[in-house]
């Protein structure tokens, strides 16, 4: 077996062609952590981890390459390895900045495997690729700019869009949605997200007045870690609750199951603790009949979609195209996985040393 030689971070900031809004903050650029792990044999893993905010991006960079030195010398077992780092970091916590780092060490570890053996990480996987139904993202861009916004990704064949919700009335969230239904028709599916913005008793309020819209899911509609107040809304609403982009492995999947959070699950291969602990939530969610959709990394999303029976929605995602070669290509609303060796992308190097 391999062994990890070294372990190289680049830190970078990837200019988003347009701001995305939401009702808890925009997002203007990615901070992004670009991750290469080489191992004894000379083959690189790459991982992309993204900060949300650049204040987390020099800290989190300086992190992995910290852990560097704890794994440098050990065979190239992603879950070996990432079952160590976990152990290794009780103490602390392995939420946040150190749970990132984790799981972007996970991430390339997994790709430099898929690579040893010259597979795509589906087929390491023992899945098979296979087109995955993609959505769209419609910012927090008022009724003109979002049904525009929907209009455009209708055109490209999308069948899904998600808009962010959340204004100040449930009205304004109403003309909303009816303004992207008129203007994508009656077959697409459409899906919200309010971030977080309402408390318990206001989402259960607000989301009586969106049943009657039909829409694919309500995400987020509260704090994401108000376990309980998520099942109190999802318990008096008919509209499926979605969260998970904001859980922290496979504990806190666990703690939303058991409190019935949500309906729908969508663990981010990155907070849910890379491929091992994203892998580990959809074990849980099959077992439970939890069907499963991604958030960001839509390329290494779309491998991890393929292994999974539970598979609902891909969430694409152009925000980091600028930096990989292999950018995922939806084809009819539906996303095409690579094949290539790997997790589904490499780097444009000129690109990055644009950027740097
Ligand atoms: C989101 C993604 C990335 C940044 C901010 C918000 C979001 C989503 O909640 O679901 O895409
Ligand atoms: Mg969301």
């Amino acid at each position: 077996m391999p062994t990890i030689r070294d372990i190289r971070v680049r830190a970078l900031r990837v200019p988003m062609s347009e701001p995305h809004r939401t009702a808890s903050g925009v997002v203007v650029d990615s901070p992004l952590v670009l991750i290469d792990l080489t191992t004894s044999d000379g083959v690189t893993g790459h991982a992309i981890i993204f900060t949300y905010t650049a204040a987390a991006l020099r800290p989190t960079a300086d992190l992995i390459q910290n852990l560097a030195q704890l794994i440098t010398n050990d065979p190239l077992a992603p879950t070996t390895i990432t079952d160590k780092l976990n152990a290794r970091f009780r103490l602390l916590g392995t939420q946040g900045l150190v749970g990132m780092a984790i799981a972007g060490l996970d991430m390339a570890m997994w790709d430099a495997l898929a690579r040893t053996h010259n597979v795509s990480l589906t087929r390491l996987l023992g899945a098979a690729e296979r087109p995955i139904q993609a959505y769209g993202a419609v910012g927090y861009d008022g009724i003109a700019g979002s049904a525009k916004v929907a209009e455009q990704w209708a055109k490209r064949g999308f069948r899904g869009i998600k808009a962010k919700i959340g204004y100040p009335t449930v009205q304004e969230d109403i003309a909303v949605i009816e303004a992207m239904r008129t203007a994508v028709g009656d077959t697409m599916t459409i899906l919200v997200d309010y971030n977080q913005s309402l408390t318990p008793t206001e989402a259960i309020e607000r989301l009586h007045h969106l049943e009657p819209y039909k829409l694919g899911w309500v995400e987020e509609p509260s704090l994401s870690h108000d376990f309980a107040g998520h099942a109190h809304i999802a318990a008096n609403i008919k509209t499926p609750i979605q969260a998970g982009e904001n859980w922290w492995g496979p504990l806190d999947f666990h703690h939303a199951l058991h409190a019935r959070s949500t309906d729908y699950w969508m663990p981010e291969v990155m907070k849910a603790g890379g491929i091992t602990g994203w892998r580990r939530i959809a074990a849980t969610a099959e077992a439970e009949g939890i069907r499963v959709s991604t958030h960001l990394w839509p390329e290494v999303s779309a491998q991890l979609l393929c292994t999974t029976p539970m598979a609902h929605w891909l969430e694409y995602a152009d925000w980091w195209h600028a930096i990989v070669q292999n950018p995922i290509e939806v084809r009819d609303g539906l996303a095409i996985p690579s094949t290539e060796p790997g997790s589904g992308f490499t780097w444009n190097e000129p690109a990055i040393s644009g950027l740097q």
